[in-house]
């Protein structure tokens, strides 16, 4: 096999490992082509966390995998968790050469499942599409190296930067458009988070509304002083709903369970939670990729934190003048040594709208 035809088969496995993109959580979402004679003679990806991963998936659709290779996003695993190890798997149908777009980063595997391949006498290359493979998952591979989600803010605005008129009223500034991409968004993740402000200005449900198959995303409520109100919509199935606040009021605290909520004490700093501890539990708590929805006053803290990898800001076509409300509340900057800059990943039009995605500047 060549190096282009290599990457044409991982290419296809990528594609595949997408079916997984909003169900798969908290797993990678991975794919798996087995190639025999030049001809594709299966193809699998992730299922639901606990089913079969893309490579068990791909052999269930063939009895014919014996010399087969294998192309594989990500490390097959070794380890028997929900599942049992797809080294082994491999191995048992014959398989003659696997060929895997990156190591997987998740400690109970770390390299364990290509030696257990090697040593099995598998040829194995590591390293085709590997930058895709990385995008893939990034929040799952954020999370098993720095034990943090990935987190990503979004933000609306009109022409001139503003997000709210003075009153606080902010809906709507984007059109329809924009605020169906957004839900698409919602369901690509594993929690949605909000402050109590937001809570209590917008009642916002803060679930995916999308026409597919998705699990649904967390929602996650900084409230540092318990302020949450029980009519509020997002509780309407608090199954899901985490609250995260520095009060230990035992009564408070017991009624937001009652009605389904899980409260978790986190310590306060400058008076509200502390951002660094909320990120921290949220990823020991599984959570791969995190998607903000908050105001200017969280925005602006998030912003000074250094903890957000990515903004997506909707411009719409308005103007809502000077006496309305901007993107972040920052103490102010005085020089523009001291501004705030980011880097413009992509710019693209959403029906009347443009949609920016933004990274963190790192140099
Ligand atoms: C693979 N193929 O398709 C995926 C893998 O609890 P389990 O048994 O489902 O294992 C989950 C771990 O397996 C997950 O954390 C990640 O390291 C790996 N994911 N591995 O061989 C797959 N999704
Ligand atoms: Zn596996």
């Amino acid at each position: 096999m060549t190096p282009s035809q290599d990457a044409a088969y991982m290419a296809r496995a990528v594609k595949l490992a997408q079916n997984g993109k909003y169900t798969t959580d908290p797993n990678p979402h991975v794919g798996c082509v087995l190639v025999k004679d030049e001809k594709v003679i299966a193809e699998g990806w992730t299922q639901r966390a606990g089913f079969a991963h893309a490579e068990v998936d791909a052999l269930a659709k063939t009895d014919n995998a014996r010399g087969s290779t294998a192309y594989v996003t990500l490390e097959p695993c070794s380890h028997h968790g929900k599942t049992g190890p797809c080294s082994e798997a491999l191995i048992a149908a014959g398989i003659r050469r696997v060929v895997v777009a990156m190591q997987d980063p998740n400690p109970l595997v770390a390299g364990r499942g290509l030696q257990k391949l090697r040593e099995a006498g598998i040829e194995v290359l590591v390293g085709v599409l590997q930058q895709e493979a990385e995008t893939l998952n990034q929040g799952f591979f954020k999370r098993m190296r720095q034990g943090l989600p990935w987190i990503r803010s979004k933000l609306a605005m009109s022409l001139d930067g503003r997000t709210a008129l003075a009153s606080g009223e902010s809906q709507w500034i984007t059109s329809v458009h924009a605020r169906q991409d957004v839900q698409i968004w919602r369901a690509a993740s594993s929690a949605i988070v909000t402050g109590i402000d937001t809570v209590l200005y917008d009642d916002p449900r803060l679930s995916a509304r999308v026409d597919f198959d998705a699990l649904q995303p967390v929602k996650v409520v900084l409230d540092s002083q318990l302020r949450m109100p029980l009519s509020a919509k997002l509780l309407d199935n608090a199954v899901d709903v985490w609250i995260m606040t520095c009060s230990d009021d035992a009564l408070k605290q017991q009624k937001l369970r009652d009605v389904g909520c899980k409260v978790f004490q986190v310590d306060a700093r400058n008076g509200r939670v502390d951002l660094a501890q909320v990120f921290k539990l949220l990823a020991e708590l599984q959570i791969n990729t995190v998607w903000v929805e908050a105001g200017a006053t969280l925005n602006g803290a998030l912003l000074d934190s250094g903890l957000i990898d990515e903004w997506l800001i909707y411009m719409a076509p308005c103007v809502l003048g000077d006496q309305a409300r901007g993107l972040f509340t920052l103490s102010g900057i005085l020089t523009m040594q001291d501004k705030k800059c980011l880097r413009l990943l992509e710019a693209r039009q959403i029906g009347p709208d443009l949609r920016l995605r933004y990274q963190a500047k790192t140099d």
